[in-house]
């Protein structure tokens, strides 16, 4: 019975974990010849960590991705060096790695208030330059998220997460039968026969309210943004996590899984995810699959069977749905297949969008190029 299914093909790249930017210093001002004055220098661009800011909000407030610091002023008879360009700041978050677009490394926030110089300001004009001011730096960078791991595992306690990184991978994370057996994230690497490697984390446990951070609340939320996609894991079964707490379907397991994701960022819905159901051995687990299947195709239709808090606003599509059994190793193969398929894809996807932005930034030097001929050939050639 291998069996899996492709729900929705999700568009990849609305969660931003990289970014391209045009970065350029300010000029310098012009230097006074008659009385040997020196131009201001331009102004620098930085970027700088700031909490909770994330490279989407970058890219949504500043859609031209364009960042240019200010012009330095002119030595004048009554200020003979000129005064500096003002600054520009790029707010980024936390955790990212600021390179060339050739891949050099620039430098690294890792805290809060962190900073990198990306874009040097000119020099102002003086004696030394024959008062013109020197050229200023300019180009393309790259702001990365720094990532723990290409998939992330999400689901709560018992789902059998552990169990199936172990199987997927050569780790050997801790295997128990009782909640929050996990305290670190584990990575294990899936290994493919073309040599790719793709590493999986297994995260600390998630539990029900872990946006307002209860249980490992926030810590595990942020591991979440850092990997490329997510693995869901449910058990087909449902769960419950003790006997205080209400029992809760394989349906419910991905809804609050989904709702705790979206509480605490709403960005993180637009992750590529993929939903293993896991422990496929056990009695009826074919037609609790079932049943959950045709809940996920259309949750319209269940989702009214909630309290109104527990309802997530966006349903997650997932690339893949594939029922395995961490017992039996059933549906293992599919799922790695499954993982690689999706990561191909955004990589794809990914490389097209760069492909397509390099190629808008070429049509337009070629606008411009060809304004500025136009203009030599009407305005100055007739003079010469
Ligand atoms: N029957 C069955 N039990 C499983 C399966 N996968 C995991 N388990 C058991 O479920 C319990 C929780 O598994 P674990 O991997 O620690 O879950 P985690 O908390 O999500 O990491 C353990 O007792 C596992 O042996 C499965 O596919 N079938
Ligand atoms: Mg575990």
């Amino acid at each position: 019975m291998v069996w899996c299914s492709r729900v929705l093909h999700r568009k990849y790249g609305n969660f931003v974990d990289n970014l391209r930017v045009y970065v350029r210093g300010g000029s310098g001002g012009m230097g006074l010849p008659r009385l040997g004055g020196q131009g201001g220098k331009g102004g620098d661009v930085w970027v700088v960590a700031k909490d909770g800011m994330t490279l989407k909000k970058i890219k949504d407030k500043y859609p031209q991705k364009r960042f240019v610091a200010g012009v330095g002023k002119n030595s004048g008879i009554r200020a003979l060096k000129g005064d500096k360009g003002q600054d520009c700041e790029v707010y980024a978050p936390a955790g990212i790695s600021v390179t060339t677009d050739d891949g050099k490394v620039i430098g690294e926030l890792n805290q809060d208030g962190e900073r990198v110089l990306v874009g040097q300001g000119g020099c102002g004009g003086s004696f030394a330059t024959g008062f013109l001011p020197k050229k200023v730096q300019a180009r393309q960078i790259r702001l990365d998220l720094k990532l723990i791991a290409d998939v992330g595992l999400v689901g709560f306690p018992n789902a059998g997460k552990s169990s199936l990184l172990s199987l997927l991978s050569h780790a050997r994370p801790q295997i128990a039968s009782y909640p929050f057996t996990t305290l670190r994230p584990e990575i294990g690497k899936i290994m493919f026969e073309d040599y790719k490697q793709i590493s999986v984390a297994d995260l600390p446990g998630l539990i029900e309210g872990a946006h307002v951070n209860r249980g490992m609340g926030h810590k595990f939320l942020k591991h979440v943004e850092r990997t490329k996609q997510l693995l869901f894991v449910v058990d087909v079964n449902g769960f419950q996590l003790s006997y205080k707490t209400p029992f809760r379907t394989a349906f419910e397991a991905v809804q609050l899984l989904t709702k705790e994701l979206e509480l605490y960022k709403e960005e993180l819905m637009s992750k590529p995810a993929l939903l293993a159901v896991n422990k496929m051995d056990l009695p009826d687990a074919e037609e609790k699959l079932k049943e959950l299947v045709e809940q996920l195709q259309h949750p319209q239709d269940f989702v009214h069977l909630f309290p109104e808090g527990v309802v997530p606003r966006c349903t997650l599509h997932f690339n893949h749905i594939v029922p395995v059994s961490a017992s039996s190793g059933y549906g293992i193969q599919e799922l790695k297949k499954c993982i690689r398929n999706s990561l191909d894809e955004q990589a794809t996807s990914q490389n097209e969008e760069d492909h397509r932005e390099k190629l808008q930034e070429l049509h337009k030097m070629k606008r411009t190029t060809e304004k500025s001929c136009r203009n030599f050939t009407a305005q100055v050639l007739p003079k010469l």
